[in-house]
């Protein structure tokens, strides 16, 4: 805490200070005129652990050579996910091949810096393989399936905080989206793969992740109807992830009440892939609503963003995270900050 001496009232006082005390005490005098919680968070890290909470970032590997993008990454963020490293096309290309190179670099960044790390995703239905899809029995499928699970959440044992095992399963009505796995193996498969998880990382927290389920409606009613069953019958799932990809002006009422009700049966909530057309004071208070809701929620235990920088987004265009296409902190970047209380 820098202690500013009261004005001196004597002019001979004051002339009488060196004058590089007297710099110091006007560089002081100015920061805390421009920011008056100058001993507040000063990063998105520091502010979300000032809630017990962890502020993460979606990564891809090749960027990381990039020193401000991984200066930025290991200032701010206390987690990370790899944006498409451990998923199936990449660590799975052909059947019983398996590449781990760039997930390992993004998992070895992210111990090396203290960061926590989600694993995603398991089972999805894009990038996804074409032997995978040409698999034509339920069991042959189940069987890849269950398999890729092991090798890829046992390579990771240990290491991964959560895991998005299966991802994006449900249908904008509710019913279930007719991937390769509904059609062929049917209902199951998501139980299949929660409990294939757990036997492959059993310390690992083990998420269904999506995305459109940000309020009550069709889609997270169905979700969390299958998170009911899954408790009630004993399925390993610790966690619900809410992707949040969001346009401007549109953080639903019942966001927060949402993240709760799904809390109330036991499990985690993660906002997972968050980003947010707009900019200024618009995405700044988009931004700040879902911050308070996750602060407000004592089971929403982590926010990533899905990137670091505007300048790699995968809507770019939309100009959806916190650090533009230059690294500068946005209008958002600070009401984040002040949402959890910084
Ligand atoms: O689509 C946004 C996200 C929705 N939820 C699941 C996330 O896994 C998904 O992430 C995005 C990545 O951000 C993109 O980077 O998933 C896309 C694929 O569905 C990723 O795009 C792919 C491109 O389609 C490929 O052409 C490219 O080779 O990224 C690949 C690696 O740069």
């Amino acid at each position: 805490m820098i202690k500013i001496p009261r004005t001196p009232r004597r002019r001979t006082t004051r002339s009488a200070l060196p004058s590089a005390v007297t710099a110091v005490v006007a560089v002081a005098a100015l920061s805390v005129a421009a920011t008056p919680a100058a001993n507040a968070a000063s990063t998105l890290k520091s502010a979300a652990a000032s809630k017990g909470k962890t502020f993460g970032a979606a990564v891809a590997n090749y960027h990381l050579g990039e020193s401000q993008y991984a200066s930025t990454l290991d200032t701010e963020f206390s987690g990370v996910t790899p944006e498409n490293e451990m998923k199936w096309d990449t660590t799975e290309p052909s059947r019983g091949s398996f590449n781990f190179g760039a997930a390992d670099s993004i998992v070895a960044h992210a111990q090396s810096h203290g960061m926590k790390i989600r694993g995603h995703t398991l089972v999805w239905h894009n990038q996804l393989p074409g032997w995978v899809s040409g698999i034509s029995s339920g069991s042959d499928l189940n069987n890849a399936m269950t398999n890729h699970i092991a090798q890829v959440a046992g390579h990771y044992r240990g290491k991964i905080w959560y895991w998005d095992v299966v991802n994006e399963a449900f249908n904008e009505d509710g019913s279930r989206r007719q991937s390769v796995f509904q059609q062929r193996i049917g209902n199951a498969y998501i139980e299949n793969a929660f409990r294939a998880a757990h036997s492959a990382d059993p310390n690992a927290k083990l998420c269904y992740n999506d995305y459109n389920t940000d309020g009550q409606n069709a889609k997270s009613n169905a979700i969390y109807a299958m998170v009911q069953d899954f408790k009630n019958r004993g399925v390993p799932i610790d966690c619900v992830g809410f992707q949040s990809h969001l346009g401007s002006n549109q953080v639903p009422g019942d966001y927060q009440a949402n993240l709760q009700r799904f809390a109330n049966l036991g499990v985690d909530v993660n906002i997972t892939e968050l980003d947010i057309a707009g900019s200024g004071q618009q995405q700044a208070d988009d931004y700040a609503k879902v911050v308070r809701a996750c602060v407000a929620v004592s089971r929403c235990t982590s926010i990533t963003t899905w990137g670091v920088t505007d300048k790699y987004s995968w809507r770019s265009g939309s100009t959806p995270l916190l650090f533009d296409g230059n690294y500068a902190k946005k209008q958002a970047y600070y009401s984040v900050i002040s949402a959890f209380g910084g």
